[in-house]
């Protein structure tokens, strides 16, 4: 069976400071995304020997399990490539007239984002995604880290609204580490995924 494998940054934890501090990657890549490996892991090895004991006394709840650890890995991994210490600055090309026709400017998107996370209730996301169907992008409130999904649609860019991922630098400021993230944002890389994603359909 494949396991599902913690990857590595392509920075070291400080170089996203003064925005994001290196304690804050370390304990959030180390520990927290660590765990949700861990966890995936252990969870789905419980999964096949329920099935091949037939025993589906907890198949609900190993499901919901799998669902919270596999996407917040899933999450992570997309949140590590999204963020990149030459980052910052603003989309160019086809992403940014894509963001122009769905948002009216790129700071209305922001702000979009912003109030996202701002109104997640508990732990949640803010995630760009683009939905094929449309032909739109869409911000999606991403809450824990599976609920309120919109199915069918690519997540191309995710900020990650958890207290664990800001409290340590900015305790209880939330908007003021959604404002500096801005900072650390790797737009090739949300602009390729973006590209493959719209013209895979
Ligand atoms: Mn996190």
């Amino acid at each position: 069976m494949t396991n599902y494998r913690l990857p590595d940054l392509s920075f070291d934890y400080g170089d996203l400071q003064p925005h994001i501090s290196a304690r804050i990657m370390e304990v959030h890549h180390d520990k927290h995304h660590r765990a949700y490996v861990e966890n995936a892991n252990v969870i789905t090895e419980k999964y096949a020997s329920a099935v091949e004991k037939e025993d589906f006394s907890s198949i609900s709840s190993l499901q919901r399990s799998l669902a919270f650890n596999i996407s917040g890995h899933f999450l992570h991994s997309l949140l590590w490539n999204n963020l990149s210490p030459s980052g910052g600055g603003a989309p160019t090309g086809i992403l940014q007239q894509t963001i122009e026709k769905d948002f009216g400017n790129f700071e209305t998107f922001q702000k979009v984002m912003t109030q996202t996370i701002g109104q997640a209730q508990g732990s949640g996301w803010a995630c760009l995604a683009w939905e094929s169907e449309t032909g739109c992008l869409k911000v999606e409130q991403i809450l824990n880290h599976q609920d309120n999904v919109i199915l069918g649609s690519t997540p191309l860019l995710v900020i990650d609204a958890w207290e664990h991922a800001y409290y340590l630098q900015y305790e209880n400021r939330r908007n003021d580490y959604v404002g500096a993230i801005w900072n650390v944002i790797n737009w090739d890389d949300v602009a390729s995924r973006f590209e493959k994603a719209s013209t895979d359909c």
